[in-house]
């Protein structure tokens, strides 16, 4: 065993430590639910006031923002991305309200380019998760729909990774360079998908892209994170866990959880024990990531996206939960220090590089995602933190918005609510915290944009 990696193990086993918590009883959790469950309500209603069918709500002007299309029409990102949130709290007036406008306005014959990626994680997996909360059969034929709008991007690529960019009406694709993130993205969804409607083609054009990459891979058994798509040569040498390649190695282990396949188990694999040896280094007491030559192993930079937070609760899900926790506690390190995480800190300088945050919930993720597996109070403790921090900085007069500086004192407010919001860390907070009888705790998946696809009762 080399000396990095002795100092690395040795290292993990002092960090790993979260702080333990007073034990804090299930009624105080169950108030704590009761208030994300208001807040999600009012945020909505402020939605619902000012801009109702616009793809993002601007919190503080009252404002719209899209996210698709800068000329309309909007796409009602929000709502697609809030329906399984709403329906996981019980907000049924609210769900009704959603489906309704989705069945009678979102249609995807628009002469117009949208990202692969993005479609397919927000809007795909979102109909999805609102079909397996309400079984209306509109919202998988629009499922459907869209995944076969965006799959040119998939055929008329040599390699079978996805060009970026498509037109819904025409099929025209563009940008060939493109990202581990934008390439293995989709099995969860697409897989899903092809389930619901009995056709494995879905599954197999997500596999095939995913199989390109990871056939691709350096000696080392690392990616790089840039790569061209057409040519399939690399176009970077950078590997990092954070992005352009983050959930890449998310979808890797989603492929095997969700459909049992085991060449996306042995890819999972290889891809862990590859990033354990070159890229885990302790630091101060702490587990981070820094980004590595994908060649030669040799640390390129120190920066971590506030983004990789999630591989801490990936870790766990692979089976390698004392660095799962070691990194949530890195994490927490952060928080505990600046209350709201930075989107980028720079861990030799110990200090934020990048200091907004896009009310990330990549923490609350990590937080559920080890719960599921170790319902230990402590990922709660952190996660009821994080959830006050935001009710402290980001509640702006209709919801709640990202920070335009995490150092300043008050915070600054940017003025957005981006659509993972609705999705992701609100259902976060709210599963960790009620014990919902509409969740399946035990069996059940959320994919990288928090849609439930299993576990919805
Ligand atoms: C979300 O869209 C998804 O979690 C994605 O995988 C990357 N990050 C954003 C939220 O930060």
């Amino acid at each position: 065993m080399g000396l990095h990696r002795r100092h690395v193990l040795k290292g993990l086993a002092a960090a790993s430590a979260l702080a333990a918590v007073p034990a804090i009883s299930e009624d105080k959790w169950k108030t704590l639910a009761a208030d994300v469950r208001a807040q999600m309500k009012w945020a909505w209603q402020g939605y619902g006031e000012r801009c109702f069918g616009q793809d993002q709500i601007k919190p503080v002007s009252g404002g719209a923002q899209a996210f698709f299309f800068p000329k309309g029409p909007p796409m009602g990102l929000t709502i697609v991305e809030a329906l399984d949130t709403l329906y996981v709290m019980g907000l049924d007036t609210e769900v009704a309200q959603g489906v309704r406008w989705v069945a009678d306005n979102l249609r995807f014959d628009i002469d117009g380019e949208v990202q692969v990626f993005e479609t397919g994680i927000r809007l795909v997996g979102g109909l999805l998760s609102a079909w397996c909360a309400t079984r209306e059969k509109k919202l998988l034929a629009l499922a459907k729909d869209l995944a076969d709008r965006l799959s040119p991007a998939f055929t008329k690529s040599p390699t079978g990774m996805p060009y970026r960019f498509v037109n819904l009406k025409t099929g025209a694709v563009r940008d060939s360079q493109s990202f581990p993130a934008e390439i293995g993205t989709y099995i969860a969804e697409w897989g899903t998908l092809g389930r619901a409607v009995g056709d494995k083609r879905y599954f197999d054009m997500a596999k095939r892209s995913v199989k390109a990459l990871f056939d691709r891979r350096s000696r080392i058994d690392l990616v790089a994170d840039t790569i061209d798509v057409e040519t399939g040569a690399w176009v970077s040498r950078r590997a990092s866990v954070g992005p352009p390649s983050d959930s890449y190695f998310e979808y890797l282990w989603d492929g095997w959880q969700l459909f049992g396949d085991p060449d996306f188990k042995r890819w999972y694999d290889v891809h862990a024990a590859a990033i354990a040896k070159y890229q885990a280094q302790m630091s101060d007491g702490n587990l981070w990531f820094p980004q590595v030559d994908f060649e030669t192993g040799t640390v390129i930079d120190h920066h971590q996206s506030e983004l990789a937070a999630f591989y801490a609760g990936l870790l766990g899900q692979g089976g390698d939960m004392a660095r799962g926790k070691a990194y949530l506690a890195s994490w927490a390190g952060v928080q505990a220090r600046y209350g709201v995480l930075p989107e980028g800190y720079d861990t030799a300088k110990a200090a934020p590089d990048r200091i907004t945050n896009e009310l990330r919930p990549e923490f609350a993720d990590s937080c559920l995602n080890l719960f599921l597996l170790d319902p230990d109070d402590r990922y709660r403790e952190l996660a009821r933190v994080h959830f006050e921090k935001m009710k402290e900085t980001s509640r702006a007069a209709y919801g709640f918005t990202i920070i335009d500086d995490v150092t300043a004192s008050p915070m600054k407010q940017g003025d957005l609510c981006p659509g993972y919001w609705w999705s992701e860390q609100m259902k976060y907070y709210w599963l960790l915290f009620s014990n919902t009888d509409r969740f399946d705790y035990k069996t059940n998946y959320l994919s990288t944009e928090g849609n439930i696809l299993v576990g919805i009762k």
